[in-house]
């Protein structure tokens, strides 16, 4: 069964209609009757008129206003009105207009009472959004506007109510029975019938008002593992409360959830230290769910997850997959204060809790592991995945100003450039002032539905300072190009940085104003010593500014100057332009104190090496001895004892050359063949130019340990691998041959991180071995769904021939599951990712795509837009790409019925 989100003409919501609410929903009392063909729903809502709330609440005067529309979303062809209730009395058909759109409808009254009753299909609904079922669960996802396939409401963030919810089920398939808040005993349902055989209820409140896309709703048979955590005393002295946490999941896999449960206690505990900020309820709860169209979702009290957020041990997940859980578990366990006690006033300031909350759970990774490593893989995601976005058709600012499907804008640009955008605030105001602008923010608007501008607001207050300049940030679009220059008077001992700004167009946007931006640096001399008093975070404002640096201390009076360090641990989201030499780069690979810095050189001096080999038909460039020399150095510094010792994870980090993607966003046309080509050739000529070191290395780590997810151990193993990878690209001149050291690994590990490391190298370059290890591993997990998503991912990803052929037949294989959104991402994301497979020259990798996105559009159309922008890279390729690409683009845009998702994704892509 299809379910129809697209209107017929895709209409387009802009910021500049927000209108506030003139109507009110204050009580929400919600009964669910659970069956397996249907759900009936009874929404029992008091609706008040806002004028008649403001009055209250000013104890002002009274009197009625003239009757102004109360407008009710509710949308889907399986959104069923079968009753309409006003203070008690049916409503006639005259008295209310049902369109496309919802409900409207003219009440008389102030105050009234709305009984709506619908019915709906949760096990058609495909589209995994509203009240659905995963397997034998049924469980909900409201965000952003879920509830409107539920019943007919007022489903916008700015509404907040008191919601009471019951459930009811079959006790035997659907024991349990969970909603937001507490459970209550003993309160009758009042639009509950009595009850039928075999059939249970439960009834949950929560006192904490909100709006509808924090409901939620479970019942299932499901596994239980508890814990309990006691919040911290208050400052006046009064006791810590203890909380009841709750994990459920599907029975089998309790033993799994130990990880997610430890995480959100570290969660709960670091919120109160770094932000002060305590849990409020009585219960917190979270469930873990197979068919989810994201990673998580921060419903009040009752966070709903995609168990591979959730589910981890050695044996299944990956070291990644460890840290995932542990980042998406405090994520949405920030949402509590960010994004639920103050909540967004629309959906254009979604960022508000998304990119303060990101911010929040990078911090909180970096408390708790390694900052440098955190950040250097944030940077690594923002250039691989933002900058692209930001620099293509769907580019918009972080507080966007209109879109057509809200579930498209749940972008990197709005998470992850807006997480850089709270962390520069912080940057500028410092760690004191910055939590006492949070302190502020938390206290002035809890309760309310606000702005991004009210974040700054309460940034400005405490600090004093005018950010007026800086709001640009959340409104111009595209990524800014920094370019640094310097000037070295070696008489006067004066350094001059001379930075200068602009901002590419983007679309709607010709022209940018200049940003205020931290950039933080530091000055090395030529020995590699900081100088002292040189670190410093300049504040640029203008299009053009400079910056002196008097009296540096007279040994720093080389000829030559000393190195800048420039835009230390990335202060702001921005291309660099360093005029450097490489042997400045490798300077810095070897000194800078800020280990960012360090690997931003290197990578910085592998694209130049790269993108030179790409320009000389795969010829290495002379720099290419430098970058050997640099690897070798950190090779050598990693296995170093003491003092001058390198983290592993910092040095696994600095061998990961450039991602494609990234270099594909350096070049003005991309030429995807090239740049495959020529990393290649350059990771190959690495591989064999070190291979004495990389043996050495991978022996010293190979150790058997017990396995274990902490910071260090993973970054032993992260290392480790990476010189695996070296060893098998070196081929068998590297001694001991390391498609046996894969396959010796592949059966003998005891945990997954080393197991899937050496299935997905075999998956490439195992030739005989290839086959084997693939259907060992097939075997050997073939029950458990979340591990074999990597084996589809490691075939769809593999850098050898035959790509196309393989990801079509994994397409039937029978543990493939295209109403999964975990298998549709395991299968056709890590293809879009596969450089030359998916784009092949003859256009078949682009069909293949197409056709997948064609058939999900119907069933998924949220999972089906996001899929669709893999391809809005195609102005940027060389012929015949461009062509190829387009033509899948134009092909979606034509077909009937497509969704308001993937229209307006490929209509952006062809304008
Ligand atoms: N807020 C949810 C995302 C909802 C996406 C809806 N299409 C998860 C999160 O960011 O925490
Ligand atoms: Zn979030």
């Amino acid at each position: 069964m299809t379910d129809t989100i697209a209107p017929s003409q895709p209409r387009v919501t802009r910021l500049s209609d927000y209108r506030p609410p003139t109507w009110l929903a204050r009580t929400v009392q919600l009964f669910l009757d659970l069956h397996e063909d249907r759900a009936e729903v009874h929404s029992r809502v008091r609706y008040e008129r806002a004028a008649a709330v403001a009055r209250g609440a000013s104890g002002a005067g009274s009197g009625s206003e003239d009757g102004d529309v109360l407008h009710l979303d509710g949308v889907g062809n399986d959104l069923e009105l079968l009753s309409i209730e006003l203070d008690g009395r049916e409503l006639r058909p005259d008295e209310f207009v049902r369109d496309e759109d919802g409900l409207k409808l003219w009440p008389e009254r102030d105050r009234f009472e709305l009984l709506v009753v619908t019915r709906i299909f949760p096990h058609r609904n495909s589209a995994l959004y509203g009240l659905y079922r995963s397997g034998s669960i049924f469980c909900t996802q409201m965000e952003a506007q879920g509830f409107r396939r539920v019943t007919f409401f007022q489903d916008r963030p700015d509404v907040l109510a008191t919601w009471t919810v019951t459930l009811e089920a079959d006790r035997a398939r659907y024991p349990v029975l969970l909603s937001n808040g507490v459970p209550v005993r003993d309160v009758p349902a009042r639009d509950a019938p009595a009850l039928a055989a075999g059939r249970h209820r439960a009834t949950w409140h929560d006192p904490f008002p909100k709006p509808s896309y924090l409901v939620a709703a479970v019942a299932g048979d499901l596994g239980l593992v508890e814990d309990r955590f006691t919040t911290r005393s208050g400052p006046d002295g009064r006791p810590g409360r203890t909380i009841p946490l709750q994990i459920w999941c599907d029975k089998g896999n309790e033993s799994r959830v130990s990880w997610a449960m430890a995480s959100l206690k570290r969660a709960m505990a670091w919120d109160e230290r770094a932000f002060g900020r305590e849990y409020d309820l009585d219960l917190f709860m979270i469930v873990a769910v197979n068919d989810f169209n994201m990673g998580a979702m921060e419903n009040k009290g009752l966070n709903i997850f995609n168990a591979s957020r959730v589910l981890a041990d050695a044996a299944t997940a990956t070291d990644e997959d460890f840290q995932r859980v542990e980042g998406v578990v405090a994520h949405e366990y920030f949402h509590n204060w960010s994004g639920n006690r103050v909540t967004c006033r629309d959906w254009f300031q979604l960022s508000l809790k998304e990119g303060f909350t990101v911010y929040r759970d990078q911090e909180f990774t970096a408390d708790l592991n390694a900052r440098a490593v955190k950040r250097i893989a944030d940077v690594r995601r923002l250039r691989s995945e933002q900058f692209p976005e930001d620099a293509g058709p769907m580019a918009h600012p972080v507080r966007p100003g209109s879109y057509i499907a809200i579930d498209n804008f749940y972008t990197r640009t709005v998470y992850e450039k807006g997480a850089e955008v709270i962390r520069m605030q912080a940057a500028l105001l410092g760690p004191g002032l910055f939590r006492k602008g949070c302190d502020l923010y938390f206290a002035r608007h809890d309760g309310q539905a606000v702005t991004t501008d009210d974040f700054v607001a309460a940034m400005e207050e405490v600090s004093g300072r005018d950010l007026s300049q800086f709001r640009r940030w959340y409104e111009q679009a595209g990524t800014p190009v920094l370019g640094v220059s310097s000037r070295w008077d070696a008489g006067a001992r004066r350094f001059t940085l001379e930075l200068a700004q602009s901002c590419p167009p983007t679309p709607g946007q010709p022209r940018k104003q200049p940003f205020h931006m931290p950039v933080s640096v530091a000055l090395l001399a030529r020995d590699g010593r900081v100088l002292p008093g040189t670190e410093r975070v300049l504040e640029l404002r203008e299009e053009r500014q400079s910056f002196v640096f008097e009296d540096l201390p007279a040994d720093a009076a080389h000829a030559a100057g000393p190195v800048p360090s420039v835009l230390r641990a990335f202060s702001a989201p921005v291309r660099l332009e360093l005029s450097l030499t490489d042997e400045e780069l490798c300077l810095l690979v070897a000194h800078d104190t800020d280990a960012f810095n360090r690997w931003e050189s290197l990578q910085r001096l592998g694209t130049r090496v790269i993108l030179a080999a790409a320009r000389a038909a795969g010829a290495l460039p002379p720099a290419f001895a430098l970058l050997q020399r640099a690897f070798e150095s950190v090779l050598d510094q990693a296995s170093a004892r003491g003092a001058g010792a390198l983290d592993p994870a910092v040095a696994a980090e600095l061998f990961h050359l450039p991602d494609e993607s990234v270099l594909c966003d350096e070049q003005e046309v991309i030429d995807v063949d090239a740049i495959h080509a020529a990393r290649s050739a350059v990771r190959d000529a690495l591989a064999r130019g070190c291979r004495e070191r990389w043996l050495a290395t991978f022996r010293r780590l190979d150790a058997r340990e017990a396995y274990a997810p902490d910071a260090a151990s993973i970054g032993r193993r992260a290392l480790k691998n990476a010189a695996l990878a070296y060893l098998v690209l070196a081929g068998e001149a590297a001694g001991p041959d390391g498609i046996a050291l894969c396959v010796r690994q592949l059966s003998g590990a005891d945990n997954l991180t080393d197991q899937l490391c050496a299935l997905e190298l075999l998956a490439s370059y195992g030739g005989e071995q290839r086959a084997p290890a693939l259907s060992a591993f097939r075997g050997q997990w073939k029950h458990e769904p979340l591990v074999m998503n990597k084996w589809f991912a490691a075939q769809a990803g593999a850098d050898r021939p035959g790509v196309l052929q393989d990801v079509l037949a994994l397409a039937h294989d029978p543990l493939f599951d295209a109403g999964n959104p975990n298998k549709l991402r395991a299968l056709y994301h890590a293809f879009s990712g596969n450089l030359p497979h998916f784009h092949a020259r003859d256009g078949r990798g682009y069909a293949l795509y197409g056709d997948m996105v064609a058939g999900l559009d119907p069933r998924n159309p949220v999972l089906a837009g996001r899929f669709a922008t893999a391809l809005n890279t195609w102005k940027r390729h060389a012929e015949p790409r461009r062509t190829l690409m387009r033509r899948q683009l134009e092909r979606l845009a034509a077909l009937p019925g497509l969704s308001s998702n993937t229209f307006e994704v490929v209509s952006k892509a062809l304008a």
